[in-house]
């Protein structure tokens, strides 16, 4: 008996703008071949698929990048697109939680998450927590990103940080800077660095895992990320596993978790929700089909939302 109590709703969100690789727009169509809907089911857990949200095409559409180096704060490659594209799933989120489900948003590039997030934590009393799964720290603003890509910003505009012109609909109280957790980091640039150093963020990187094993970690995150909150948003970039367990990723880092270790990590997700009804939505992104190999990447992230919302093996 699996007594879920989530029914999910799926948003897909074909987004490439943010990311420097074309390709994760199509991350939604391949996690839905991958049989999602079916993984989520043997969870017990209830899925409504809400489709797609409307993205511009990147061929279709007339604007370009919009990016001035010498004027640090535009530098953000489709601001201006991505604020649209977010602040729509920010409302289909907040919805989707209000009508009592839980938003389970298919990426696209991990810009999108600035959407969940802010959904998420609208119409809360004590904001939400975060658990980031990342190889990177996505914590550049327009100032300090080295690529002018947003998918390297999502979390530091979460929290208010840096001058993001064209988000001029976020509420920046909505995610807790001192509930936020990164698990798995291994890569981050140098002010990236500075930045979550002076922040009240909680990074455990690589070698915390190695020290001291997945579960203590993630027991750990999962104590201060949702201490005095309503619910956290639990963020997943696939590419905080190993590149050979999802080669279908833009920004692959050596040195990743296992396929063992990311389900020991979700399942711990699920069994705290079990206790407290915890996950108040979830993203899975930067699946990148057309570096994947036989959608393998694509079936890990099913594989792994279905764990988060509560699948087990007895
Ligand atoms: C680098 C940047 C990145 C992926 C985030 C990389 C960002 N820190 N790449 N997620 N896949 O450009 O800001
Ligand atoms: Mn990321
Ligand atoms: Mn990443
Ligand atoms: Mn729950």
């Amino acid at each position: 008996d699996q007594d879920a109590t989530h029914t999910a709703r799926l948003l897909g969100v074909p987004l490439d703008l943010g990311a420097n690789r074309r390709g994760v727009d199509m991350g939604p169509s391949a996690i839905r071949y991958a049989d999602i809907a079916a993984e989520l089911d043997a969870a017990g857990v209830g899925c409504v698929d809400d489709g797609d949200l409307e993205v511009p095409r990147l061929e279709t559409s007339s604007s370009a990048p919009n990016v001035d180096k010498s004027d640090a704060a535009s530098n953000a490659k489709y601001l201006d697109e991505i604020g649209d594209v977010t602040a729509t799933l920010a409302d289909a989120v907040a919805t989707t939680i209000d009508d009592g489900a839980t938003p389970l948003v298919l990426g696209g590039d991990h810009a999108i998450a600035m959407g969940s997030m802010f959904g998420a934590g609208r119409h809360t009393d004590d904001g939400i927590g975060v658990i980031w799964f990342d190889a990177h720290g996505d914590y550049n603003t327009p100032a300090t990103s080295p690529s002018g890509n947003v998918h390297g910003m999502p979390l530091a505009a979460a929290h208010g940080r840096g001058s993001f012109a064209d988000l001029d609909w976020t509420e920046t109280d909505a995610v807790n800077e001192e509930n936020t957790v990164l698990v798995g980091i291994r890569s981050l640039d140098e002010e990236e660095q500075t930045a979550l150093r002076e922040s009240e963020v909680t990074v455990f990187t690589m070698r915390e895992i190695d020290e001291r094993g997945i579960t203590a970690v993630v027991e750990d995150a999962l104590e201060i990320a949702t201490d005095g909150v309503d619910g956290i948003h639990v963020s997943l970039d696939l590419d905080w596993l190993d590149p050979t367990v999802v080669p279908g990723v833009g920004t692959p880092v050596r040195g990743g978790v296992d396929y063992r270790e990311a389900h020991a990590a979700l399942e711990l997700v699920a069994e705290r929700d079990r206790e407290a009804d915890i996950l108040r939505s979830m993203d899975v992104v930067e699946v990148n089909p057309i570096l994947d190999r036989d959608n393998q990447t694509a079936e890990v992230a099913a594989e792994l939302a279905a764990s988060a919302f509560g699948k087990r093996i007895l």
